[in-house]
C-alpha cells in the first residue's frame, strides 16, 4: 500500500485545499485553469505537479479546455526545470484509479526531471 491515499470528496481533498490556499504548497505556476507545485516527495529535484484547479479525479473526467491546459502548462514546468536543473531528460507521468496508481485522487501529472544514472523506477501502482 502506499503511504498516504487521499479520497477526500470534491473540496476537502489536499489539492483542492491548495487551490484553495489554505494549506501551504511551493506553487511554481499558475493560470485559470490549472495550478503547478513541487511534489512534497521531490523523487529528483525539481518534482513538480501539475493540478486542474477544478476537482477532477481522472484524465476522464478532464474538459477538453482542462485537458490542453495541464499539457501546456507540464510544457512551460518541463521548460523551467530544463533552465534550473539541466536534467539529461525529464520524464512525465500521470496516475489514474488505485489499481493506476493514483494515490491522491485529484488529477495531477508528475513532471520529473531526469539524470542519467539516477536509478529512478517508477512502477505503477508505486509501492
Ligand atoms: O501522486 C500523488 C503525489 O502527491 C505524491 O507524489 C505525493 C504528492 N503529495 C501528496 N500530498 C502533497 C502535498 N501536500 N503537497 C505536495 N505534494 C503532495 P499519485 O500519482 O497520486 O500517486
Amino acid at each position: 500500500m502506499p503511504m498516504f491515499v487521499d479520497t477526500s470528496p470534491p473540496g476537502q481533498c489536499i489539492f483542492c485545499k491548495i487551490v484553495a490556499g489554505d494549506i501551504p504548497a511551493a506553487k511554481v505556476y499558475e493560470d485559470a485553469l490549472t495550478v503547478a507545485f513541487m511534489d512534497i516527495g521531490q523523487v529528483n529535484p525539481g518534482h513538480v505537479l501539475v493540478a486542474s484547479k477544478r476537482h477532477a479525479v481522472t484524465v476522464l473526467d478532464l474538459t477538453p479546455e482542462e485537458a490542453a491546459a495541464v499539457m501546456q502548462t507540464a510544457q512551460r514546468v518541463a521548460a523551467a526545470a530544463e533552465a534550473a536543473f539541466a536534467p539529461d531528460g525529464i520524464t512525465l507521468f500521470q496516475a489514474n484509479g488505485a489499481a493506476g496508481g493514483q494515490t491522491v485522487f485529484h488529477f495531477h501529472l508528475h513532471v520529473l526531471p531526469r539524470h542519467a544514472g539516477d536509478g529512478v523506477a517508477l512502477a505503477w501502482p508505486r509501492k
